[in-house]
């Protein structure tokens, strides 16, 4: 599954809440391939090469759970990933289909 997401940063690896200044919303082309959901910097063409920091951007969704951000109300359509060692990420869909569709796939690997 691809497609456009936009994600803060919520807290870095053993849950700890990150901190200010890297905690701003950025745009990505979301990529989910396998276990792996590679996050992509800037315009989107569909034969673009994956650079070093996209890759440094991936994020490893095996033992991972999604969820519908239901307490963040900011923004519509948010979903929180909360990874295996504890990263917690918020992701915002381009409308609800698609929130739904990016948390069944992530949920169902
Ligand atoms: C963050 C940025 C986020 C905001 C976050 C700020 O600043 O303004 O948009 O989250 O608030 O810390 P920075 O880019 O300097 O990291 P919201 O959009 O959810 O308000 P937070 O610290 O309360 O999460």
């Amino acid at each position: 599954k691809n497609g456009f997401l936009v994600r803060k940063v919520h807290a870095d690896s053993d849950g700890k809440r990150t901190p200010r200044g890297k905690r701003g919303w950025k745009t990505f082309y979301g990529i989910l391939k396998g276990l792996v959901l590679y996050l992509q910097k800037g315009e989107y063409r569909p034969d673009k090469q994956l650079t070093d920091e996209d890759l440094k951007n991936a994020v490893s969704i095996h033992h991972s759970l999604a969820m519908r951000a239901a307490d963040y109300s900011k923004r519509p359509n948010v979903f929180y990933l909360r990874t295996a060692d504890w990263r917690v990420y918020l992701f915002q869909a381009p409308n609800t289909e698609q929130m739904q569709s990016w948390i069944t796939r992530i949920n169902t690997v």
